[in-house]
Formats: C-alpha cells, structure tokens, sequence
C-alpha cells in the first residue's frame, strides 16, 4: 500500500467525518505556497472543522510517524507552507468563523483559518479598526499571520501580528490542546508560551483559534508621494517627516519598481520620473496637518531631500497612490524574483543601503534588480528579477552565491535576515547569520517539547 492510501484509510477510520482530499488539483495547490522553488507533492490534504479534530489528527500522525504541514492562506514568501515530500497537509480553510465582538474588552475570537480582510471587514463594520494590512489580505489566513509574525505597510505605527494577539488555542505535536492567555492584559504567571507561537511557522503545533485585539480606527488620513535622487536621503527625509507628520506608514520603492507596476496600467505619481519614492500615510485632521505636510515637502525641496512630490486630495486618490506600492509584489511576480527580505535598526538604514548598493551593482551587473519595503521600520525587499531566457535554478543558484555577502552585511550591522516573511524553506541555511549557534541550540531544545516526534513542519525554520 502507498503511503497515500495508508493515510487516507487511516483517517477514514480513525476521524469518520473529516473531509480529506487526494485530488490532484488539491494536492498541488495546498502543496505550495507563493514560492516556486520547489515541486507539491503532499500525501493529502485534510480539513478539519475544529480543534478537536486537528488533535485527532496529530495524534494520528504520531502514531503512524506523519509529517504535517499546516497550511493557511499560502500566500508565505518562505516555502514555510510548502509540503514536497509526501506529508499530510492540515489546511485551516474550514475553521473561519468569526466570534462576536466582546465591546468591553474590544476583542474577538476568530478561527485560524478567517481571511485577514474579512476581520478587517468585521472589525470596520463595528466602528473598529484591525490594523495588521498588507497586500496579501485578501488570501491570507489570521493563523497563517500569527505563525508568520505577520509585518506589512502598518507596522510603524501599529506593530506586528504580535501586538493584536491577546489569547490563542493551539494544539501541540504532542496533540495536547493549550488555551494561551485567554484575552488577558496582564499576566505574569511566568513563560508567556503565546508568544513562542507567534512566529514559530507550524513548527511547534497547530494554531486553531486566536483572540483578536482591536483597535479605534485612526482619523482621516492622506497619502503624500515625494520622488527622491538616492536611497540614503529617504532616511533624511524620514527623520524630518517623523517630526513634522503623525505618521501611521512610510514605505518607499524605486523606479524600476514603478515601471513593472504601470505596466499593467495606473499613471505615475508625479510629473517627473525619480530613481526613488517616498510614500508617507499620516494623520490630516485639517488645515493645520495639511500646513504641515506642505511645509515638509517645501523642507524637503530646499535640502535637496525631494524633487517633485503629490499629494492625496480623496480618499480615491489615497488609494491609487498606495496602489503603486501595494502591487508591486504581485507585478513581479511572473519574473520568479528572488527576494531577500532584511532589516536592521532605523540607525543602520543608511549603511545598510550604501553598502548593499554596492554589492548588487558589482554582483548584479545583468539582472533587474527591484528595491521597495517598510523603511520606516528598517525592512527592506530586495527582489532579482529572473531573465527570461535563465532556467530556474542556474538563476537562484546565482542569487544564492550573492547571499553570502549580503547576509554579511546584514549581520554585520545587527540585522535579520528575514524581517517578516519568515525563514521557511528558503532562509533557513541562513539561519546563522541572525541567530548564534547557543540561540539555535535552544531553539531545538524549545521544538523537542513541543515537537518531541518531529512531525510538525519538519525541515523548516529551526
Ligand atoms: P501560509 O503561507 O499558508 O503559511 C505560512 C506559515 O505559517 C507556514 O510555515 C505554515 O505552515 C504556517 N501556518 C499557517 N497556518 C498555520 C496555523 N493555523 N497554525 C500553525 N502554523 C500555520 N508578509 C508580511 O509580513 N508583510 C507584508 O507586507 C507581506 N506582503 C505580502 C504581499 C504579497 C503579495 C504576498 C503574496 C505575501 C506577502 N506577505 C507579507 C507574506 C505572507 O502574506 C505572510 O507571511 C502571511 O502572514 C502568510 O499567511 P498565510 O495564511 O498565507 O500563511
Ligand atoms: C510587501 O511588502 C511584501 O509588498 C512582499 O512583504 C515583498 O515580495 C516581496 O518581496
Ligand atoms: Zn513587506
């Protein structure tokens, strides 16, 4: 008997009204998340309808020594989702109900497997704001944000997936269900095993509900887009802008990341082209934030920190300018782009540009390479884009040989070699150069308790 009609007469027998899949459009779609380095190829796919069951399955799968991979919205940029070598994927689709509000402590319990958007949806139509937002959205699991830390375009103002997380039910690779935290504020009982969830990327268990913090939605808001001549002089720029504006984001991209977006229609922000954007969302409750944001750019324009810039009359206009942003992702996407997702402290920015700048010019004489991210908060995305006529894997061994240096730089200065993304599949030989030896022996020790047999995730992350 195949491995995949053990597991599937196994699960008939054991859990009678699961829903399971082997069919091969399922297999490969559940497979895989948004990267492409790697071929589906799980065993099967459930989707269990509650805790109960996931823990039926976990059991199961330790007894019959199953890897699992548990699967939210696969929009991951790691290969954290990606199940190639026969396992059974757990996906979270079923379990997407939405609680009722609690208006006293402004919290939410949600299924794991609820579309980030459609709690955002849910929290605006109760006066309420989720601020966790990112282009990702409308595909994205709250599960798959919480095992990924999720960042995005809020974060400056508002945190990580981390901030909002005030409870989670979780099921271990031991099958135990933990209830974490159930909504508390405070609680100083020692170990907070929440937060060793966030961010752990299924490798620890299987997140199957979570207690969502709200918050009040922020006032009216415009979007300014200032074009600038080098990446440096955006930190300057930033500096200025933290003073002048309540910023709730300031993301930048350059113009090469523009051209793949207005490719696919849109018009470009300004006038003149730039090498480089600025995108700033801050708070304008009138003439006196209006005044302010002027005053910034005419700041700006004199220090020779901008060129041009626009800024949103509409709430229309707001989103068309974050459109060029937001998109990016998506655009270059046909051209498998190898990315790179890092961070330092704000501090380092600068150096951290100057001296990646060079390495890519030397490294990556011939390739289209397309920088944008969260610079507020010290993110940047690096993304190669793959010639048209490179096979797939001679292109990523070529960005790989880069990495090194790269990460050298990185870790030189401090940094993360994968700010939000998480490590996955694709960071985790990385690994090293944001985390030392003791720190990853403890990481191990940490998924031994959770994780005693191996079976959730493995070969990922840790
Ligand atoms: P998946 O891809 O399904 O899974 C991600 C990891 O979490 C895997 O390791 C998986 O095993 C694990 N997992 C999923 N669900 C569970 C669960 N219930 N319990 C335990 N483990 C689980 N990320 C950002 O941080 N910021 C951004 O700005 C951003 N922008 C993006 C834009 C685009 C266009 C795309 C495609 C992705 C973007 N991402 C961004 C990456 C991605 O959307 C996030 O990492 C997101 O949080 C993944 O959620 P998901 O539900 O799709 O998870
Ligand atoms: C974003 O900020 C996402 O748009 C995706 O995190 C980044 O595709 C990327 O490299
Ligand atoms: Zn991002």
């Amino acid at each position: 008997m195949t491995l995949q009609q053990t597991i599937l007469q196994t699960l008939e027998r054991a859990v009678p009204d699961l829903r399971v899949s082997a069919d091969p459009a399922d297999l490969t779609s559940y497979g895989q998340d948004w990267t492409r380095f790697a071929e589906p190829a799980p065993s099967a796919v459930v989707f269990p309808a509650s805790t109960e069951e996931v823990a039926a399955i976990v059991k199961l799968a330790i007894e019959q020594q199953w890897a699992l991979v548990p699967s939210g919205g696969r929009t991951g940029l790691s290969g954290g989702a990606v199940a190639a070598n026969g396992e059974l994927v757990i996906s979270l689709d079923r379990m997407n109900k939405i609680g009722a509000l609690d208006r006293a402590d402004q919290m939410v319990t949600v299924g794991a497997g609820v579309v980030t958007e459609n709690l955002q949806n849910f929290a605006a139509d109760h006066g309420l704001f989720y601020p966790v937002d990112f282009a990702a959205k409308g595909s994205s699991h709250i599960g798959g944000n919480i095992a990924t830390n999720a960042g995005g375009v809020k974060v400056l103002r508002y945190g990580n997936t981390r901030n909002w997380v005030a409870g989670l039910t979780v099921v271990t690779g031991t099958g135990k269900v933990l209830e974490l935290n159930d909504g508390l504020i405070k609680n100083a009982t020692g170990y907070d095993l929440r937060h060793l969830f966030i961010g752990s990327e299924g490798t620890l268990g299987i997140i199957t509900e979570a207690i969502i913090r709200l918050s009040v939605p922020p006032v009216n808001q415009s979007v300014m887009v200032l074009g600038v001549p080098d990446m440096p002089r955006i930190m300057d720029l930033f500096a200025r802008a933290q003073v002048a504006l309540k910023l709730s984001a300031f993301e930048f991209f350059s113009d090469l990341a523009l051209d793949k977006v207005l490719a696919h229609g849109g018009s470009a922000p300004l006038d003149s082209r730039c090498p480089f954007y600025a995108l700033l969302e801050f708070d304008n409750e009138g003439d006196a934030d209006e005044a302010d944001a002027l005053g910034l750019f005419e700041q700006a324009l004199e220090e020779e920190l901008c060129t041009d810039g626009v800024l949103s009359q509409s709430d229309g206009q707001a989103a068309a300018l974050w459109s060029l942003r937001e998109n990016i992702s998506e655009r270059i996407a046909p051209y498998t782009p190898y990315k790179n997702d890092i961070s330092v402290r704000i501090g380092r920015v600068p150096e951290l540009l100057t001296r990646l700048d060079a390495i890519v010019a030397e490294r990556y004489p011939d390739f289209e390479v397309v920088w944008y991210g969260h610079i507020g908060d010290g993110n940047l995305h690096l993304n190669i884009l793959k010639p048209q006529d490179l096979a797939p894997e001679a292109f990523k061994a070529a960005c790989e040989s880069v990495n090194e240096q790269v990460f050298a730089v990185v870790s030189d200065l401090g940094g993360s070699i994968s700010a939000e993304h998480g490590v996955g599949l694709l960071k985790r030989p990385y690994l090293s150069h944001s985390r030392s030896e003791t720190e990853q022996a403890m990481l191990r020790g940490i998924k031994a308790v959770f994780d005693p047999h191996n079976i959730m995730n493995p070969g990922k992350t840790v």
